[in-house]
């Protein structure tokens, strides 16, 4: 590749030198130059390929991301670094993409990433939404969803010529096809996000300020929002219509290109694998069987025979409302060619599988997706040892009695390009020069442990921390209109507000701090606890707590005893990008979801590897990474996944009597206490106050007590910076198993068998 000279592009382009070029146009000129890097790159062109269906993918912004994976980043930087320009505030013109929600849509970018670097041939397919999830905005502190107007101004959509016809019940819509080019780290090759839109699709219907739109106008509205709300039956059928407006058209594309490619069709597994990212796309396996039989001529038998060796599932969670189960009758309506499918895919189980358990439609004629999944794909996955044991254990029991061999674990992982490389530049040059730069391609950071009892990388370390907290202040500042001092403790959990999640459990310590400083216990470094997440706008509680971290965010920066000591900032409308900013920042990671709910999480390992600490219950990812790092490099607290599954099993979890111990008490009833509730909403807040004390189903007051016992030890162990950097360079050392290249590794060689 040519070697890149801004300096002659801007004169070309613009007619100006570097140095005159304001953000804007020098913005416009990496944009055309990663495109036409880009467009010069091959697509990876196995014969097997791999289609990672998806309902999100939160890709962040790419124009970073892709320099850094074309090899042009480092370049590029310095040149605009000596020209007096800043690559950070570049990037402020880009519009990040609103295609995915949390975790598990992070998660299927990072793949796509790793897939590209690792050469794979394999495409993400999923849906172009006009408005995303939604933007949040936060108005007398309470969350607000508007639509999340993202398409108007990107840049990364190629068109692509595919368009294909979908048959619902009583009409048929037509799809076109966008695509996002993936480059891989280190390859001169790339492949493809592929987004389904409707041809017919109609974004002038939502007034600026509100989500709600008609729900029944499917032919016009099924690409606007991602995860549309679901609490009534209107909202449930658009999440079936949009799941198989999805898997119609990956599976008749997938079937075009295996054709293209050579495939007779009946050894269509020997060109197609699908990987099925939670229940969501489902439906593959019915509409595989019917583009078969239907289009192609395949006989039924073979078409399953066909199908049940090219299908693998990933599951997400354990938490019944993410385990989809839809009426039969909603999908007869939606696509009674699948719905009879259904049934004939029913039967055959039954016949096999005498047992109720295991049922994909059960006797209320509820279909079961993830049982689907499980009978007729040839692969289940959980996300992390804890959750695929629970899987295997409990969960899915009666499934891995019948296919032991259908199971394994691949624990979840990150993508390094973005998560250090591109996030935290201080951190990517501090282990070039230390451990060299192979880390950025194999991903093994474990040389950095030789280090541990080196002063020079330690306080280097520190640097780093110093800097990227920096970066952080700043985005605090200009983004979110909010000053951090420069010498606090940042303390953060950034993460979907969830009961299980608990960040009720961390509003409750911020009460507790509040009123210990109140009696005079100043802590010697400020703490500035950061928040950042969205609420699914039919989800109330979680809208309470929202609500709470903000009023308390409030009342403390108005209380002049404690303002100076603690701080709560709750970002507005966290993404992907806020993520970059923050975590690199952080010095402590809050993982403290309730034992056995989370299934891996993703974040706790982007703060180890950012060298944050981690205080967490010994839940999802969080096991493993203490298995790693040992005992004195990590604080775990709380109750174990054993010990709460027994506690839902005997039904003998009784929030009241622990609210009655009185120094629980205390903190509780704050959220109530008449001075405080005059503040905010009165009616959240006493709902919420009302949830924790009489049910608290996610159990944060089993915990709270240790909890703020083991919070308090890591701000004393903070005083001793020696010892605590050197616990970051130990969890660093240990983050490589974490990188997702991993991950894929794992999925290749042991479920898609790609060349
Ligand atoms: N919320 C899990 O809860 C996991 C991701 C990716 C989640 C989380 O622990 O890290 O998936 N599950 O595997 C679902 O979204 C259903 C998530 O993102």
């Amino acid at each position: 590749m040519p070697q890149i000279n801004l300096t002659e592009l801007a004169e070309q382009s613009f007619g100006t030198s570097l140095e005159q070029l304001d953000d804007r146009r020098i913005y416009k000129l990496l944009v055309k130059l990663v495109q036409e890097r880009s467009a010069t790159c091959p697509l990876n062109n196995g014969k097997k390929k791999l289609y990672y269906i998806s309902a999100e993918f939160l890709i962040g912004k790419l124009l970073i991301n892709n320099m850094i994976d074309l090899g042009i980043y480092d370049e590029v930087k310095d040149q605009l670094t000596a020209a007096g320009h800043d690559l950070n505030k570049i990037e402020e013109f880009e519009v990040e993409p609103s295609l995915g929600n949390g975790g598990l849509g992070r998660l299927a970018a990072c793949f796509l990433d790793s897939i590209a670097t690792l050469g794979l041939t394999g495409d993400g397919v999923g849906l172009n939404y006009h408005y995303g999830l939604f933007r949040q905005r936060f108005v007398d502190n309470q969350q607000k969803a508007v639509p999340d107007e993202w398409l108007g101004e990107q840049d990364i959509l190629v068109d692509d010529d595919h368009s294909y016809t979908v048959e619902f019940g009583d009409f048929a819509v037509t799809s076109k096809l966008v695509n996002i080019d993936v480059p891989g780290y280190g390859q001169s090759t790339k492949n493809r996000l592929r987004l389904f839109d409707l041809a017919s699709v109609d974004d002038g219907l939502v007034p600026g300020s509100s989500i709600d739109f008609d729900k029944t106008e499917i032919a016009k509205n099924l690409t606007l929002f991602l995860y549309p709300d679901d609490s009534d039956e209107q909202g449930r059928l658009l999440r079936i219509y949009q799941e198989y407006f999805m898997v119609s058209n990956a599976a008749q594309l997938l079937i075009d290109e295996a054709v293209e490619r050579g495939s007779n069709l009946h050894d269509l597994a020997d060109y197609a694998v699908v990987q099925i990212n939670d229940t969501h796309p489902t439906m593959v396996i019915p509409e595989l069987i019917r583009l078969l039989t239907t289009e192609h001529g395949i006989e039924f038998d073979e078409a399953v025979t066909i199908v049940r060796s090219m299908v693998a599932y990933t599951n997400h969670t354990i938490l019944a409302e993410a385990l989809e189960k839809w009426p039969l009758a909603s999908l007869q309506k939606v696509s009674p060619a699948i719905a009879d499918i259904i049934v004939k895919l029913d039967e055959i189980a039954k016949a096999e599988h005498d047992d109720p358990r295991v049922a994909i439609i059960d006797k209320h004629d509820t279909v079961h997706m993830a049982h689907m999944d499980i009978h007729f794909g040839f692969s289940i996955n959980g996300v992390a040892a804890l959750h695929t044991k629970i899987l295997e254990d409990t969960e899915l029991h009666p499934f891995y009695e019948i296919y032991p061999e259908k199971f394994s674990n691949k624990t979840n992982g990150i993508t390094f390009r973005r998560w250090v490389h591109g996030a935290n530049p201080a951190l990517a040059s501090l282990l070039d020069d230390v451990i060299g730069t192979d880390w950025r391609s194999t991903g093994d950071l474990s040389k950095l442990a030789n280090f541990a009892d080196d002063k020079d990388v330690l306080e280097r370390l520190a640097a780093t921390k110093v800097e990227a907290k920096a970066i952080m202040r700043q985005f605090m500042a200009l983004e979110q209109g909010v000053t951090i001092p420069s010498n606090a403790i940042i303390d953060v959990q950034v993460k979907r507000i969830h009961e299980y999640k608990r960040q009720q459990m961390l509003a409750l310590y911020i009460i507790w701090k509040y009123l210990d400083i109140k009696n005079g216990n100043r802590p010697k470094h400020p703490v500035t606890i950061i928040f950042g997440g969205k609420a699914a706008p039919a989800y109330t509680i979680a809208q309470d707590i929202i609500h709470l971290i903000l009023t308390l965010s409030q009342w403390i920066a108005n209380d002049p005893d404690v303002a100076p000591y603690l701080q709560v900032v709750m970002i507005e409308n966290y993404n992907v990008t806020a993520a970059e900013r923050v975590i690199p920042a952080a010095d402590i990671s809050e993982q403290i979801s309730l034992a056995s709910k989370e299934a891996s999480g993703t974040s706790n390992m982007k703060f180890m590897l950012n060298g944050a600490l981690t205080l967490c219950t010994l839940d999802g990812a969080n096991v493993e990474i203490a298995e790693l790092v040992g005992d004195e490099n990590i604080y775990t607290f709380g109750a174990s996944s054993k010990q709460v599954e027994q506690l839902y099993a005997d039904g003998t979890y009784n929030a009241g009597a622990l609210y009655r111990k009185p120094g629980i008490k205390l903190l509780v009833d704050f959220i109530t206490n008449p001075a405080f509730m005059a503040t905010g909403n009165a009616e959240r807040l006493q709902r919420l106050h009302d949830d924790i004390k009489g049910k608290d189903w996610f159990m944060a007051l089993l915990d709270i007590e240790e909890y703020i016992q083991t919070k308090e030890r890591v701000l004393a162990d903070y005083e001793d910076q020696d010892t605590w950097m050197r616990k970051a360079l130990i969890n660093i050392a240990n983050a490589g198993t974490f990188s997702s290249d991993r991950t894929i590794s794992q999925y290749n060689d042991e479920i898609w068998h790609l060349n």
